[in-house]
């Protein structure tokens, strides 16, 4: 596909070989030495995009290191696989589709042709038919089968139908209206459905069905069983009109359920699950927030794409995000990120990139079908600090591992109360700076303490980090923030050369599951063809199972 791959793989050019030279001098090297002997260091390695500020002077690398990336960046071809990305060109090759969801938060005087059509239009079509429905239900105009206006609104999806709003609505429900509540139901156990309908009453709540195939079992078992509990309490088939809405492309399957086809929001094949939060599937978070401060969010992932798509690579914060990671991933061996927001309103954003980033980039062959000879796409994970301070970072801070770490945070509050911001705040600067520093063994004798209890206080330091800083968590620094870590994953995809679009890894257990279930429910004992291990297992389950398995809610 480019111009690696023709020749030889990323592991084999002169580049990463430059890389490999230079990551022997620089290993060794500390971040206080790094620091001190560059005065200039917290300035030159920094730099503030659009109101987004990304300090990443506590990396292990040096300007020297940032050029040989880029150099490996073009050697990949980056600059035209972006420019690939954004003319539309089939770029997810394993299943031939173009990958566009950059044209979901394009203003509509701009065209993105996919065949030699434009498909801005249909986006912003789509877009008022959302905001005219969201307005109908925010405004009360919108009436449930009984007459009462919706109180409560269900989010039926999983994966790329779910963590995107879920994630978003967390993180924006100081923006949303608060009169209605909003749930999310992903899993196929049915507790989640159980525990999000307690409170609810049936002819006050909206389901808002997302998912694009229409064919995903999670969501249609949840789907049917939320219409049977609507059903059972309304006893009137009339009531699905007023109380389901679909979010899919597969308009036929949406019909077969029953949903009225004016309450379909159409999404298209070129939008990837777990990149269309931008699209329909942000329905419920339009309805909670509003169809202007959902704008303003799309128009935050705008400015990222053009950032994105036209600065220079050594000043471009998605590229460098990228290349920072790749340092780390395939030179110095890190196996993990940790994204670490100091916002617990961003409690749902590690979870969101877990699957942006390991869904993508958890790959090991590349375009060519080649089994890959280097590391690609780490594990992610993280909590909010400070809560994740007195849980893991000790790990981070005095374990045997590298753990790259990405700090979030931001300099106003959403809620000025007492002192919180500047504990906050203090706590968000003051863990890169321990990670980076640490405490000499001098330090830790210097405080007098006893010979014995020296060597498990002393931080070794050299841990590295980004800080990325903005003013305040709002819709706009949002979209920034989600479109700053879509790119990277793509900018790392496209330097390992591997499809970051597909994600074959989750069928095999899908379609073993569906096997599987008829055996679960066989009257008399089947005859099992699993390996030995999973035969007795599910022999076990059906030894403990209870005899009604059916959706029961309890009235308790
Ligand atoms: C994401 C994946 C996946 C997908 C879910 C739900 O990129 O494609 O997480 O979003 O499997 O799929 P449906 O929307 O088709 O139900």
């Amino acid at each position: 596909m480019d111009a690696v791959a023709a020749a030889t793989t990323i592991s084999e050019t002169a580049e990463w070989a430059t890389l490999d030279a230079h990551f022997a001098e620089v290993r060794g090297q500390h971040l206080r030495d790094l620091f001190a002997s560059d005065p200039t260091r917290a300035t030159e390695l920094s730099l503030e995009v659009d109101g987004l500020y990304l300090d990443y002077s506590k990396n292990r690398l040096t300007q020297e290191t940032i050029r040989l990336l880029v150099a490996l960046a073009e050697r990949a071809g980056l600059r035209q696989h972006i420019a690939a990305m954004f003319a539309g060109e089939t770029i997810n090759v394993t299943e031939q589709r173009a990958v566009l969801h950059v044209a979901l938060r394009a203003p509509e005087s701009e065209s993105i042709l996919l065949d030699g059509t434009d498909v801005v239009p249909e986006v912003h079509r789509v877009r008022r038919k959302m905001a005219a429905f969201a307005d109908r239900i925010r405004s009360d105009e919108w009436k449930g089968h009984t007459g009462k206006p919706i109180r409560n609104v269900v989010n039926i999806g999983i994966g790329g139908s779910d963590l995107g709003p879920h994630m978003a609505y967390t993180a924006l429900q100081d923006y949303s209206d608060r009169w209605r509540t909003f749930h999310y139901v992903s899993n196929v156990d049915a507790t989640q459905l159980w525990e999000s309908l307690r409170d609810c009453e049936p002819d006050e709540t909206l389901f808002i069905v997302c998912s694009k195939t229409f064919t995903t079992l999670e969501t249609l078992a949840n789907a049917r069983s939320a219409r049977d509990w609507l059903l059972e309490r309304l006893d009137d088939e009339a009531a699905v009109k007023k109380h389901f809405v679909a979010v899919s492309s597969n308009a036929e399957e949406v019909r077969k359920f029953g949903i009225d086809p004016a309450n379909v929001f159409e999404m298209w094949d070129w939008v990837g699950g777990r990149y269309s939060l931008d699209s329909a599937i942000g329905l419920s978070l339009m309805i909670a927030i509003g169809p202007g401060r959902f704008g303003e969010m799309l128009a935050g992932f705008h400015a990222i794409d053009e950032h994105f798509r036209t600065a220079p690579f050594e000043r471009n914060l998605p590229v460098l995000l990228a290349l920072i990671g790749i340092w780390y991933i395939d030179f110095f061996g890190a196996e993990t990120q940790a994204i670490l927001p100091y916002s617990q309103y961003l409690e749902r954003f590690p979870a969101y990139l877990q699957q942006l980033d390991m869904e993508s980039d958890g790959k090991s062959v590349d375009l060519d079908g080649k089994p890959v000879s280097y590391a690609t796409g780490p594990i992610v994970w993280g909590q909010p600090g400070t809560n994740g301070q007195h849980a893991f970072y000790q790990l981070i801070h005095q374990g045997t591992r590298l753990v790259p770490c990405d700090f979030i945070g931001f300099a106003q509050p959403n809620h000025a109360i007492g002192e919180h911001q500047n504990l906050l705040l203090a706590n968000f600067l003051a863990q890169p700076e321990a990670l980076a520093f640490g405490k000499t063994r001098e330090q830790v004798v210097s405080e007098g303490v006893a010979e014995e209890q020296v060597a498990a206080r002393v931080f070794e330091g050299n841990h590295p980090s980004n800080t990325i800083l903005a003013t305040k968590l709002t819709p706009y620094t949002l979209g920034q923030l989600v479109a700053l870590y879509e790119h990277k994953v793509f900018t790392q995809g496209t330097i390992w050369n591997i499809d970051s679009f597909d994600q074959w890894g989750v069928e095999l257990g899908k379609m073993l599951a569906q096997g599987i279930i008829p055996e679960l429910e066989a009257d008399s004992e089947p005859e099992l063809h699993h390996d030995p291990s999973t035969n007795a297992l599910i022999r076990r389950c059906r030894g403990l199972m209870p005899d009604d398995t059916s959706f029961q809610r309890s009235e308790s």
